[in-house]
């Protein structure tokens, strides 16, 4: 339950640009709190709890300011946006330009100045309410690229503190990063932090060079020495899953029992595939289902036989960007089932919802093949959580290399989901191989997960901050 409570300060803070919490109704129509699923805040809690430390982040309404108060053992301090504010600063400038603009610009990034002075504005609102908890010489730790500016505007108020800062999404090469008109306001925001983690060590090596050509600052492999003296390090950290829980999830009898009434409920195919995503149009949504859609026209995969399951989340439906995505893989799917399905027979499932972690985990159980196509992905949990699930050592899974997480799972069955005709490849060989080359793979891919999971980054991350020289 919530309790209000003042601002007390704390020696560990994370800024985020959602707090952890979602607010839903209780059986009595009373509004409560309660935890978003998603690794981050899994990641995270132990160790907010454990300093009591704040969680500082918007808490998803619009025009409404909310007091600081306490949940599940630390603070929780919602900082108000305006829909003004979610309009420019989140769905304009954070998801409009940052987000193409990072992934290599596969949609269009829009430049709009008002997009960025609200960015600038809500950022600094984020970097004063950080500085108003954190105790004298705290651990301030930033996610993501909505708040790329709030390690420089934190220094500035609190020389004191040891600033953290992770990038969540790539961190684009220089020719493409130099689009933004706002691209030295952006690095000196980063280079605000101590230390600056990135999924990938390419990420880590592009912020880099891009400090060192724009900036002409001194660097060393990871260190970056700013003109006062102080150094900041930008190095790799790959993000991961709490993967033993996955497991656990999975081999508990009802994930089992689902799995298999899942299997029955598409028709008892003799093999399942599964995509699973955000829609999103970095994921390779489209060009898996045509990929798919193609080997069925061809008559390499009979729908008799095989299912294809795709699910995807809801995701930021008042960008443009968006809504055209969802309604061209609507059209897609449509014209695949419509032309080579039979009666309760759909080549391709598709359900565009959210689910419960159980479910998903029934999923990723019940699937053959896990089919992982995004065109640019920061790392990708996706991958991870169906590794996570398959115990036995069965199943395939299909990865894009142009995810983060190609760096570390190099037993997939790797693909170009550009190349329609080696992603076809890629499905036909996930299918077919033998069930000798399919455990081999897994094994390694499962060493892998669960020797580098969630705690495993949270704990690198934060020992390598704390052992940064103090600007004390
Ligand atoms: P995302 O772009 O959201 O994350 P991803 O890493 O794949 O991408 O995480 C998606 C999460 O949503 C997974 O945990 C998945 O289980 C869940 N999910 C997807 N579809 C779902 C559905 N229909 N119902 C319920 N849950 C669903 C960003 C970056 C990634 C990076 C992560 C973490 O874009 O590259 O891996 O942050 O840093």
């Amino acid at each position: 339950m919530a309790e209000q409570t003042a601002l007390e300060p704390v020696d560990f803070v994370v800024v985020a640009n959602r707090l952890p919490v979602d607010r839903k109704s209780d059986a009595d129509g009373n509004s409560v709190w309660r935890t978003s699923p998603g690794g981050l805040v899994t990641a995270l809690e132990p160790v907010m709890q454990e300093h009591h430390g704040a969680w500082v982040g918007w808490h998803g309404a619009t025009d409404e300011p909310l007091d600081p108060f306490e949940y599940s053992g630390y603070q929780l301090v919602p900082v108000p946006l305006s829909a003004q504010e979610v309009e420019e600063y989140y769905e304009g400038f954070s998801n409009g330009t940052l987000w193409p603009l990072y992934h290599d610009v596969v949609a269009k990034p829009e430049y709009h100045r008002e997009w960025w002075d609200s960015y600038v504005e809500v950022n600094q609102r984020f970097a004063e309410a950080a500085a108003a908890v954190a105790a004298h010489g705290a651990t301030v730790w930033v996610q993501d690229y909505q708040l790329q500016l709030v390690p420089q505007m934190l220094r500035a108020l609190r020389e004191d503190l040891r600033i953290g800062f992770f990038l969540h999404i790539p961190f684009p090469p220089v020719e493409l990063f130099q689009q933004l008109p706002w691209r030295r306001q952006i690095i000196e925001g980063l280079l605000g932090a101590d230390l600056i983690g990135f999924q990938t060590a390419g990420g880590a090596q592009n912020f880099t060079r891009i400090a060192r050509q724009r900036l002409r600052l001194d660097t060393h492999r990871e260190s970056i020495t700013l003109p006062s003296g102080r150094t900041c390090r930008a190095a790799a950290y790959p993000i991961s899953i709490d993967a033993r829980g996955f497991e656990t999830l999975a081999q508990s009898q009802p994930i089992q029992q689902r799995a298999r009434e899942l299997r029955h409920e598409l028709g008892d195919p003799e093999v399942i595939f599964l995509g699973v995503d955000r829609l999103d149009y970095t994921k390779g949504i489209y060009h898996r289902l045509r990929a798919y859609g193609e080997l069925v026209a061809e008559g390499v995969v009979d729908p008799a036989k095989c299912a294809f399951l795709q699910v995807a989340t809801p995701s930021r439906e008042r960008v443009d960007e968006y809504k055209r995505l969802r309604d061209e893989i609507d059209m897609l799917v449509g014209r695949i089932n419509g032309d080579f399905g039979g009666i309760g027979r759909p080549p391709i499932t598709y359900m565009h919802m959210s689910f419960p972690r159980e479910e998903m985990a029934a999923m990723y159980t019940a699937a053959d093949v896990c089919v992982v196509t995004p065109l640019r992905d920061g790392m990708n949990l996706v991958c991870k959580e169906y590794i996570a699930c398959r115990s036995n050592n069965d199943g395939a899974l299909i990865l894009s290399e142009f995810a983060g997480a190609a760096g570390e799972l190099r037993q997939a069955y790797m693909i170009n989901p550009y190349d329609v005709n080696g992603m076809k490849q890629g499905m036909v060989l996930a299918m077919n191989d033998t069930v000798q080359n399919k455990r081999r793979r897994m094994r390694a891919l499962r060493r892998q997960v669960f020797t580098h999971d969630i705690d495993t980054w949270a704990d690198s991350f934060l020992k390598d901050l704390a052992n940064v020289p103090s600007n004390e």
